[in-house]
């Protein structure tokens, strides 16, 4: 009511000042805040917050990241893939994972941002990608561990994004989800391989990838919830649905009995049912390690970085060729 008054204000009284404006838009922002308190889907046309869209974007295009350096670590491996089925299956993950970026770079296109400006700040060491990507692997084990502990884990924190309020995002993570979860059958199925049918030299193989990736796997769903600054307002707005923590237990919940499966240990001396709460209770996290990896030091962080640096480089030529090709198709269409 306040604001409609302000909008049929007579246009002789000139510009309206500042005031008026923050009423439209308080007007807006209680609009958006009851949409997103029914469970509406925001979507690209939409009015929203800046900070909703700031933290959007950065959520949304960090995702992106991750999944474009995340192609790195297991790419590594495809020369070398041991069978020729254990090479297409790798190739067309790797490959998927291009694709996720590709979807979610669009998603966070729509919120005003440019696939240059982000690949920018990827580039530039200004934005965070997954601190898992900055382990090394190894052994041809470590592929499979990928899959099973580092796209298990992947699955876990964004099946509820399929649920996100932005709707561009939201219809993202569906197709990322579902694809997710042929990644970590492949992994689970090339690991069971080994333990079941292999050496006693494999079976050691899995057993030393899966002690090295499983507490990084666990970092990956961010710090607890005490100390994660943008849990409670990403809550809120419905961008984030479930808690760090509470992800990282049900994803601790879920692999044990996988690893059981499997035959391997979880490299974890506090590894505890507890009856009580009805949850694996689990051991202290090295956070200092954590934060050291996102602040850039981890094992990897610095050649990761350069291979994506140099890949662009190395792409110039096809991006110049496309915008040549488009150009050339432009001026045709004019001319007939
Ligand atoms: N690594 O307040 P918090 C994949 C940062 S792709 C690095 O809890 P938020 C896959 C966080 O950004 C996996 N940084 O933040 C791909 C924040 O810093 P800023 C990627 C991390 O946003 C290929 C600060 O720590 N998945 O699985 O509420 C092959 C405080 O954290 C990490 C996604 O991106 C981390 N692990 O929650 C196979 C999913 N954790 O930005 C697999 C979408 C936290 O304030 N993202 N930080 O400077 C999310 O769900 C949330 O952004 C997070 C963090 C749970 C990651």
């Amino acid at each position: 009511m306040y604001t409609q008054a302000m909008d049929t204000m007579p246009k002789e009284l000139g510009e309206a000042p500042k005031t008026l404006r923050s009423a439209d838009e308080l007007a807006l922002q209680e609009r958006f805040d009851a949409r997103i308190d029914a469970g509406d889907f925001i979507e690209a046309k939409d009015w929203m917050p800046d900070n909703y869209r700031k933290t959007l974007l950065r959520q949304i295009s960090q995702h992106a990241h991750s999944e474009i350096v995340g192609m790195l670590p297991e790419g590594h491996w495809i020369s070398r893939a041991p069978t020729l089925k254990r090479k297409a299956i790798l190739l067309a993950k790797v490959q998927d994972e291009g694709g996720h970026g590709l979807y979610l770079y669009a998603a966070a296109e729509t919120l005003g941002t440019s696939r240059d400006q982000m690949v920018n700040a990827l580039h530039t060491g200004k934005a965070k990608y997954s601190s898992i990507f900055n382990y090394p692997t190894l052994t041809w084990a470590d592929v499979g561990t990928i899959g099973w502990l580092v796209d298990g884990a992947a699955i876990m924190n964004q099946v509820p994004i399929c649920r996100c309020s932005y709707a561009p995002y939201a219809r993202a993570m569906i197709r990322i989800c579902r694809e997710e979860s042929f990644h970590q059958r492949q992994g689970f199925d090339s690991l069971l391989v080994m333990m079941k049918d292999g050496t006693d030299a494999q079976r050691a193989m899995v057993q030393d990838a899966v002690n090295r990736w499983w507490w990084p796997c666990l970092m990956m769903f961010g710090p607890p919830d005490d100390q994660s600054p943008n849990s409670a307002q990403g809550m809120r707005w419905g961008i984030k649905r479930v808690s760090n923590d509470t992800l990282r237990q049900k994803f601790v919940d879920a692999t044990v009995d996988q690893a059981k499966l499997l035959g391997v240990t979880l490299p974890d001396p506090d590894l505890k049912w507890n009856e009580e709460r009805g949850h694996w209770d689990f051991g202290a996290i090295d956070w200092a390690e954590f934060f050291r990896v996102v602040a850039g030091d981890g094992p990897c962080n610095q050649e990761r970085l350069a291979q994506r640096v140099q890949a662009w480089d190395d792409g110039a030529w096809v991006r110049e060729a496309a915008l040549a090709h488009a150009r050339k198709q432009a001026t045709k269409q004019q001319a007939a």
